[in-house]
């Protein structure tokens, strides 16, 4: 069985890695990206999307594999010079990514919303897979702490994640957009990136009308957790402080919970997943090519999987 139509709900660096297999292992035009917009925020007077443009830049080739975030070989002159006048420098925006986000604050400024936004970046870097926001409308995450609620990059980027979770909450009544909700009815597959689920996949489900629509759709989940340790991020961390749970690709199932149908698991977690099909294979992606490879795994495992009992 394949896939006329699928959809893959992505934030943070992880998710990013994943969607570069997925975007070669499918027609363009038979995925579907939508984006977590719980980190946007506004910085230097600009209005930032950070996961849209990991995964555009992702999609365009351009991105910084390495670092996780921003565009290869970038410079940082107008960095440097914010530093010089004494402006805010914890955030570091390179010279050719500010284009994007000068670009972005300049069109929503003119009314355009953050789907029409996207969509003009996406066809300048002739990424023709479709790449949503999850809503037109802000919905910014906010980390309760013991040093107190703290926006989403202030925490995870100025306080470097330092600060014990105590709680994920979203500022905002953001609703789904369309476009989002027609994705999902017209899908035949949802697939959760390898994402932190508290920070970039649940503001997704949270929208109104999001989640229900999920359950009733195939659904897998590739496990953000690898031997009991996050790839990247501070997630092991709030599944202690948030779940009291030792990180693990099962306490990733279980937060998810019925919506699953399907769970990607590093080889040697899948012991750790109860009750649910589980194909364990390299989900590790170091090398582009890996990807591509996980990507046609979790499709292959996808079509295995027989309608919800
Ligand atoms: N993350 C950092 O840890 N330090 C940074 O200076 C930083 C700058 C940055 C600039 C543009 C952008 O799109 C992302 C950036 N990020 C940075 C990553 C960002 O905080 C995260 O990618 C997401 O918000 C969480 O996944």
């Amino acid at each position: 069985m394949s896939f006329a139509r699928v959809v893959y709900l992505s934030g943070g660096v992880g998710g990013a890695r994943l969607l570069h297999g997925l975007a070669r292992a499918l027609d363009p035009e038979r995925l579907t990206v939508v984006v977590n917009t719980g980190d946007d925020f506004l910085h230097w007077g600009l209005s930032i999307s950070p996961d849209l443009d990991t995964v555009m830049y992702t999609l365009a080739d351009l991105a910084d594999v390495a670092r996780g975030w921003g565009l290869a070989d970038d410079s940082f002159a107008a960095l440097d010079m914010v530093r010089r006048y004494g402006g805010e420098t914890w955030f570091q925006l390179g010279d050719r990514d500010l284009a994007t986000h000068v670009l972005r604050t300049q069109w929503l400024r003119e009314g355009q919303t953050l789907t029409q936004v996207t969509a003009r970046l996406c066809q300048g870097l002739a990424v023709r897979v479709t790449v949503l926001p999850m809503s037109d409308a802000p919905s910014e995450t906010m980390i309760d702490t013991d040093q107190g609620t703290l926006p989403f990059q202030q925490w995870l980027v100025r306080a470097r994640a330092v600060p014990e979770v105590r709680g994920v909450s979203h500022r905002g009544d953001a609703t789904p957009t369309t476009a989002l909700l027609q994705a999902l009815e017209a899908a035949d597959l949802v697939v959760l990136g390898p994402s932190n689920p508290y920070v970039s996949i649940d503001p997704i489900l949270a929208l109104p009308g999001v989640r229900e629509r999920v359950e009733q759709k195939r659904v897998v989940a590739v496990s953000p957790i690898v031997h009991g340790r996050a790839v990247k991020g501070p997630l092991a961390g709030m599944l202690k402080t948030l779940a009291d749970k030792q990180a693990s690709a099962g306490c990733i199932a279980e937060h998810y919970g019925r919506m699953l149908d399907g769970m990607v698991v590093e080889r040697g977690d899948e012991a750790s997943v109860h009750g649910l099909p589980v194909l364990g294979t390299d989900t590790v992606m170091h090398a582009r090519e890996q990807s591509l490879h996980l990507a046609t795994e979790v499709l292959r495992f996808a079509a295995t999987l027989g309608p919800r009992p």
